[in-house]
């Protein structure tokens, strides 16, 4: 073999190793979850960063929580679509028939009643919702811890992620587990001491403080544990009203 075809493969080699290495390592950030399911989008390489640094750094970083004396006077409710019919039915039923689905890899489907979930341990937490768009207000919210669902349920081992849905079909989130089994994250139905009130997501809300307030869907009525998010909508883990929104929404 003369020198010149020996160096090509050589290169090739090289190259070949560069990419198998770029697969390993890509594919070594999946297996630790350090990698969001919208890695893929525009602003994929910032957002795989911002994610992965969070996961390696504060796994278990508490949202921060106020005193009392702190709690809005005058909490904002931010505009949502409609109710839809069967949200109004069921507040003509004064929720009694509100239900919280869950399914997907999980021991024991389960089909939960409001007061099924208050009898589970409960949590309270004084923290901050913040929109995207600028504004924030803190209140006390009271709930169901979701781990405490999902643990009391029974999660598979190939669970990765808890996707959430609401009475209103447009909008919908999806959270890793370290954020679904964090004890700040909490299936709501109490804000300021009282129930939940409608506007601000009852009968049932999903309060996620360590990210920002579209990730802490109203109405919620049904969650889904799963190992991929491809499945859902457009396979970005969120509706296709927060797609423009990162899936990974910490402070
Ligand atoms: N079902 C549903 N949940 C939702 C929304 C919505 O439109 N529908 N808006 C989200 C957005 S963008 C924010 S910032 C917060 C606002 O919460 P607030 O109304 O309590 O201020 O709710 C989130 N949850
Ligand atoms: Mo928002």
């Amino acid at each position: 073999m003369n020198n010149i075809s020996r160096r090509a493969l050589l290169a090739g080699g090289a190259l070949a190793a560069g990419a198998a290495a770029g697969a390993a390592i890509a594919s070594v950030g999946r297996r630790l979850g350090l990698v969001p399911p919208d890695a893929g989008g525009i602003y994929g390489p910032g957002e795989t960063l911002s994610y992965a640094a969070h996961r390696l750094l504060g796994r278990n970083a508490l949202a921060l929580e106020f005193p009392r004396s702190m709690i809005s006077a005058r909490p904002f409710a931010n505009a949502i679509s409609p109710p839809t019919e069967l949200f109004e039915r069921h507040r003509a039923a004064n929720f009694v028939n509100w239900r919280l689905e869950v399914q997907g890899l999980v021991a024991q489907p389960a089909s939960l009643s409001l007061a099924e979930l208050r009898a589970m341990p409960v949590h309270s937490q004084i923290t901050e919702v913040t929109c995207e768009e600028g504004w924030s207000y803190i209140a006390e919210w009271t709930g169901t811890p979701l781990s405490g669902i999902l643990s009391t349920m029974g999660m598979r081992s190939a669970a990765r992620y808890v996707v959430y849905f609401s009475t209103d079909p447009e909008w919908w989130e999806s959270i890793d587990l370290d954020e679904a089994m964090h004890p700040q994250t909490l299936v709501t139905w109490g804000m300021n001491g009282a129930d939940l009130p409608v506007p601000f997501g009852g009968p049932l809300r999903m309060r996620v403080p360590r990210q920002l307030g579209y990730k802490s869907v109203k109405f919620v009525n049904r969650i889904v544990v799963t190992d991929s998010l491809e499945q859902f909508g457009s396979g970005t883990g969120q509706s296709v009203a927060n797609d423009g929104y990162a899936w990974y929404a910490g402070a």
